[in-house]
């Protein structure tokens, strides 16, 4: 049977509202024991801890966070591309834990006509390196645009932690040192690593004092934008989340069985979730979270989801009523004035307020500037 509803959805996704299910979603305020959740010390006691285990358990595995050592060691290879203004600094970020160790590399851009410490936006970075050599395309990290306005931003490419391959993935962070997580049915896999090297980046940012990591904002397209809300919810230090275009297994409501599954999405990427998320292949119903609590657990900082308009197989309507649903958290346990109160069908502008946002734009399924410059004005709102 579940080979068949593979091939079934993988030739055939379903782009047809009227062809998704009624749902009913787990409620984020009401906890397994059956108590209602209102005040903010339930919710950070009781229900955030307990939804996030469970996606942790389910959904996306560990992310082990124990390690003996992490050193910052600067090192120069690349070429600068913006010498008149920005400084880059290439990082190697070494990490040891029972006597073997792993290294990662960061490329952070600090602006030279701004005053320091400087707010950072940290790119999850999944992309090929571009064709005339630069890390990635201009467009997809617009380091040049964050540097003009006074932002500091740094990437680190998901390959120097774990490869995104379903038979190389374990060369790198889990083989030398979380080989343990191999054996487990709830074990870190490729999109929790990249979650746990965001947090090391952060580890970084906070000894730099050139850098106000209390200002700091995580982005990741895609598989990317995926472990971008799983870092994000696991990692507070992070004052804001965007994950763009993260569709299944990332923003969108799975439920909703609209555009990539999880019998897909799994099927094809093995290496991304915990093996645990199997079980819920064909039968999204039975999960005991949905999407939307992601985006519930990085309360009360702030969360924006962007979608694009050709990007269907992300399902663009499911990461909105996921923001919709999820973003209740800091009106009903908060008390802010938050909510989103356009049907999805209705949506123009973006949604730039304080700590919950959203847009979707025309075009295709990539990371653009138009998607950053929202972002910036997102940002900012926080940040002031
Ligand atoms: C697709 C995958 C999506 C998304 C995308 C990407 O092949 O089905 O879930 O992650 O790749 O990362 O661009």
């Amino acid at each position: 049977i579940l080979t068949y509803s593979f091939s079934m959805a993988q030739n055939n996704p379903n782009y047809d509202e009227s062809k998704v299910p009624d749902i009913t979603l787990p409620d984020p305020f009401v906890s397994l024991g059956g108590k209602l959740i209102s005040t903010q010390q339930d919710w950070e006691e009781i229900r955030r801890p307990e939804i996030l285990n469970l996606f942790r358990e389910h959904v996306y595995g560990n992310i082990p966070t124990d390690f003996d050592e992490i050193s910052f060691e600067e090192v120069q290879e690349s070429q600068n591309p913006y010498p008149e203004k920005a400084i880059l600094k290439e990082v190697n970020i070494t990490v040891s834990r029972n006597g073997k160790s792993h290294t990662m590399r960061l490329n952070l851009f600090l602006p030279k006509t701004a005053k320091s410490p400087f707010p950072i936006f940290l790119l999850i970075n999944h992309r090929p390196k571009h064709s005339d050599g630069s890390l990635v395309e201009e467009g997809f990290w617009s380091a040049s645009e964050l540097i003009n306005r006074g932002y500091a931003t740094a990437s680190f490419h998901g390959e120097t932690v774990a490869p995104d391959d379903a038979e190389r993935y374990s060369e790198g962070i889990l083989q030398t040192l979380y080989p343990e997580e191999l054996e487990k049915s709830d074990g870190m896999k490729t999109l929790g690593a990249w979650g746990w090297a965001a947090m090391r980046a952060m580890d970084y940012f906070e000894q730099n004092p050139m850098i106000d990591s209390k200002r700091s904002a995580l982005i990741g397209h895609s598989r990317g934008g995926k472990a971008t809300l799983w870092a994000a919810a696991n990692d507070l230090r992070w004052s804001v989340a965007f994950p763009n275009e993260s569709g299944c297994g990332g923003a969108a409501i799975s439920r909703r069985k609209y555009g990539e599954t999880l019998a897909v999405i799994n099927t094809s990427f093995p290496h991304w979730f915990a093996d645990n998320f199997n079980a819920y292949n064909g039968a999204e119903e039975t999960l005991p979270v949905d999407q939307h609590m992601l985006a519930a657990l990085i309360a009360p900082r702030a969360v924006y989801f962007a979608s694009a308009r050709g990007d269907q197989w992300a399902d663009p309507k499911g990461e909105y009523i996921s923001m919709q649903l999820g973003a209740r958290v800091f009106s009903e346990i908060y008390d802010q004035d938050v909510n989103f109160p356009l049907a999805f069908e209705e949506l123009k502008n973006p949604i730039i307020q304080p700590f919950a946002g959203y847009h979707i734009r025309e075009g295709k399924h990539s990371l653009t500037w138009e998607d950053w410059e929202h972002f910036i004005d997102f940002a900012k709102i926080q940040w002031r």
